[in-house]
């Protein structure tokens, strides 16, 4: 059977993004309300500040980059709130945007910047080494390198954003126009079901249904963009990566349109998140399962007056019902549930907050516009309560990978759904469960795990014979970790040491959330099928058993 969103159809205006956000919107809050904050410092751009800002930005690559339609910025950088701006300004100049995780080393970086042909990359000062020596090795000039962020280059070499000139030429000072159903806003990288990272083509019209999408649901979880103690409205949390699509949706994007408050932090530490929401009296937070946890279990909490947290959204990577039940006895705070993918522009599922203890690990149900199906293995339509894998349809389903045609045919159904590779089932009111996955990836803390990446890196190791990396389940913690399995070659020992030598040596090759952090398992043979694919089950099987999961 076909499941269909409860919700009547929203119409999805045929609109860029910056149209949607910049000039065609109602606002009902004022001018100089903040929008972004950031929560190191206080600086934050109001919505004139942040339009006003993009604008010059998006002029200034037009007036000294020669900017075109569809031309790429590579954005390499934590949260910071001149993140808004450089999107948005690129946008505006028929730009699309490759937003990369500023952990990553030189050569992941190089890969990802060189996949999407970047023009240029925009970057903090922090992290302009690793920028500086990926542009090298993929042929970027160094002035093509500019900086975000409070920090200034002290050799002056590089530009702040904010420093691009634009000509008072006319012709440079117009939108430019793109078709938004076919012209691309993003390229997030996602390895989807299997193999490596590859670029999701994410349109205009992906990430503005997104966005309708998503704040409509939101809305039944109670949001006001006015009122409030301090007549703000409400306040969320912008820890989520900017560069991960849930943080760039869900924040980025719906701060601009719903007007909500968003606190910015470079990156998550739980005691300063705690000191932001109690001073700035935050009302919600999207975060990933390894937050809630530090919510639910960290003695820090305790330190902290919390009580203005209305909701926290839980998504990325699976949550159990024991972690919701912990939030609410220690803070009597309600935690609901999202789920979605980069190739979902993201969200396709969210629980209201109305719902939350009545569906508890249920990832709530299909948001207006969208269609799901389930199926078995065959392709098999299955009903309600049945496990299989999950198909979805609308119009925030993106636009294939980039440089991938030959995907297409795996990715999407004959008739147009996209297979997520994860496997659940709907109960009878629509609520939806995701119960396993499918498909190759390993989530740890939300973020994307390609086990053919990290067995890519293990067998160019001149000792490991043949290698295949599964999920392990990290207990204490409740999430996922990548754990390799290993066949060595012969003499090599399969020593406790020499398992540490090698996650050791895999941690000096990969960004931190790739860390073999589920340990080395040595075995004397990858198990395979006839037509020598890698039977990964089999291995998932047995750490599950290992993980008494
Ligand atoms: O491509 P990606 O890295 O994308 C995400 C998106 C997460 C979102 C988006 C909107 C929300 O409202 C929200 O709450 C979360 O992570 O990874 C996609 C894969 O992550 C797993 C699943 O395997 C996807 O295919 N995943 C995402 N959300 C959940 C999840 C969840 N709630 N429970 C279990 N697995």
């Amino acid at each position: 059977m076909v499941f269909k969103s409860s919700h009547a159809d929203l119409a999805i205006p045929e609109v860029d993004i910056w149209t949607l956000l910049f000039e065609r919107h109602e606002k009902e809050w004022k001018d100089d309300k903040e929008l972004f904050i950031d929560g190191e410092t206080g600086s934050a751009y109001n919505f004139t500040q942040l339009k006003s800002t993009a604008l010059n930005f998006g002029k200034g690559l037009k007036s000294q980059w020669n900017w075109k339609k569809g031309d790429v910025l590579g954005i390499f950088s934590p949260n910071s709130i001149d993140y808004a701006p450089v999107v948005f300004g690129t946008l505006w100049a028929g730009g699309v945007c490759s937003t990369a995780n500023p952990t990553y080393t030189v050569k992941e970086l190089a890969f990802q910047m060189k996949d999407s042909r970047v023009k240029g990359i925009a970057t903090q000062l922090a992290m302009l080494p690793t920028a500086l020596k990926a542009a090298q090795q993929i042929g970027i000039p160094e002035d093509r390198i500019i900086l975000i962020g409070h920090d200034r280059d002290p050799s002056g070499k590089h530009q702040h954003f904010t420093q691009l000139k634009s000509t008072s030429l006319l012709s440079l000072s117009y939108q430019t126009r793109v078709d938004p159903k076919k012209d691309l806003a993003f390229l997030v990288y996602s390895s989807g079901t299997t193999g490596l990272p590859k670029g999701v083509m994410l349109s205009h019209t992906n990430i503005v249904a997104n966005v309708l999408q998503f704040s409509s649901a939101e809305k039944r979880s109670g949001l006001h963009c006015m009122g409030g103690q301090d007549g703000k409205g409400d306040k969320q949390l912008a820890v989520l990566p900017f560069y991960h699509v849930y943080g760039l949706t869900c924040i980025l994007h719906a701060t601009v349109w719903d007007g909500y408050q968003a606190i910015a932090l470079p990156k998550f530490e739980l005691e300063k998140a705690c000191k932001l929401i109690q001073d700035y009296q935050v009302t919600f937070a999207y975060v990933p399962p390894p937050i809630i946890l530090g919510f639910a279990k960290h003695p820090i909490v305790d330190k902290y007056d919390l009580s203005s947290l209305k909701w926290l959204n839980s998504g990325a990577a699976p949550l159990t019902k024991e972690l919701v039940d912990a939030v609410w006895e220690r803070l009597t705070i309600p935690t609901k549930q999202g789920y979605g993918l980069s190739e979902t522009a993201p969200v396709t599922h969210m629980q209201s907050v109305l719902e939350w203890a009545k569906f508890k690990g249920s990832v709530g149900p299909l948001m207006a516009n969208m269609e799901a199906k389930v199926v078995d293995l065959d392709g098999k339509e299955l009903s309600v309560g049945e496990d299989g894998e999950i198909w979805v349809r609308g119009p925030n389903v993106f636009q294939g990978y980039l440089n991938r045609p030959e995907l297409a045919k795996d990715t999407f159904s004959e008739c147009g759904f996209f297979k997520t590779g994860d496997i659940g089932h709907s109960d009878a009111k629509g609520n939806f469960y995701i119960t396993d996955r499918l498909k190759e990836l390993i989530k740890y803390k939300g973020f994307q795990v390609a086990p053919a990446e990290l067995e890519g890196i293990l067998l160019g190791h001149s000792e490991i014979a043949d290698a295949c990396v599964i999920p392990a389940f990290d207990r204490e913690r409740s999430e996922e970790v990548p754990r390799a399995y290993l066949v060595m070659k012969e003499g090599v020992p399969r020593t406790d040491e020499k398992a540490k030598e090698l996650i050791d040596w895999v941690a000096s090759k990969v960004a931190p959330h790739k860390q073999l952090r589920g340990g080395i398992r040595f075995i004397d043979e990858v198990p395979k099928n006839p037509s020598g694919k890698i039977l990964r089950r089999v291995l998932k099987e047995q750490a599950k058993k290992e993980d008494r999961v």
